[in-house]
């Protein structure tokens, strides 16, 4: 039996067969977990349907987090399934393109700066509230997706940098929150992957390259390496753990 046999997922975050919510999916599929998807948009919907049905489930909402009414929404249709669930992964991130380019102030205007704290911050807070009623005292889990540029600044990130030290800082307040209900949050800073979000940073070959020479495992992360670690901070193993933000990046964070 898996060690996540009778917990209930709901799964943010599906963009593609790459996507780290997918790994993520996998992962918590595999260890005896019930899934639900949401998905972006109606580009995105047939591709998320193709996951639910990949990983037996048949719940498949519409939410772009931009949008108080989608995120109320979620819960209401979900609620016509589950009477309560377990486990909430938020792997959605979102930075203008341009913004993500370049030095820092080249492009950073008060528009850039506002999507990418909403989509990629308060996201996870306003799901986090939406879905409380439905997590509460059951020892439920929560968990984000963050990056290293949230610490360190780093060349292109730029703007996500900010976006993730706020999501990390998120994680904390959340934490400190829903702790007394007995929700846990988290979130996994994970080194780079190719995935479609990564493809908007400048120069992403070229950091994956350094990763994948100096890391100390020599080498960068799977989706199947972030999924692994997400299914045991999200599990009753990880029962103790809370507020934290965990590294999967193959040790590239402890370099000097
Ligand atoms: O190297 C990487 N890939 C890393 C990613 C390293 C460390 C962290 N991360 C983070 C990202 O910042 C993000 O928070 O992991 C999370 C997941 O990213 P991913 O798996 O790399 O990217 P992707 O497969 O593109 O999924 C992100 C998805 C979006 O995809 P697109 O490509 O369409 O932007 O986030 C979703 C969307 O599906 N998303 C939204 N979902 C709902 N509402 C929204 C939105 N407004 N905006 C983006």
């Amino acid at each position: 039996m898996g060690f996540l046999h009778g917990k209930r997922a709901l799964i943010v975050g599906i963009a593609s067969q790459r996507s780290i919510a997918w790994g993520i999916a996998n992962a918590m599929h595999r260890e005896g977990a019930q899934l639900a998807f949401t998905y972006q948009n109606d580009r995105l919907k047939s591709r998320v349907e193709e996951a639910a049905q990949e990983f037996g489930s048949n719940i498949v909402v519409p939410c772009d987090v931009a949008d108080d009414a989608q995120i109320e929404n979620v819960f209401k249709e979900l609620g016509q399934h589950w009477d309560g669930f377990d486990i909430l992964v938020h792997s959605v991130g979102f930075a203008p393109r341009e913004a993500l380019q370049g030095q820092y102030l080249d492009n950073l205007t008060r528009e850039n700066f506002n999507i990418a704290h909403d989509i990629s911050s308060y996201s996870l807070a306003a799901l986090a509230k939406a879905a409380r009623p439905m997590m509460k005292d059951r020892g439920s889990a929560i968990l984000t997706l963050s990056y290293l540029g949230a610490v360190r600044a780093l060349n292109n990130y730029n703007v996500m940098g900010l976006a993730k030290a706020s999501l990390e800082a998120n994680v904390r307040y959340l934490a400190y929150n829903l702790g007394p209900e007995g929700t846990r949050v988290n979130a996994i800073s994970a080194g780079p992957i190719k995935t479609l979000a990564a493809a908007g940073i400048g120069n992403f070959r070229k950091m994956l390259d350094h990763v994948e020479e100096n890391a100390p495992l020599r080498r960068s992360v799977t989706i199947e390496d972030v999924g692994n670690a997400a299914a045991f901070l999200c599990s009753d193993l990880a029962s103790g753990i809370t507020g934290e933000v965990t590294y999967v990046d193959a040790g590239y964070s402890t370099l000097g």
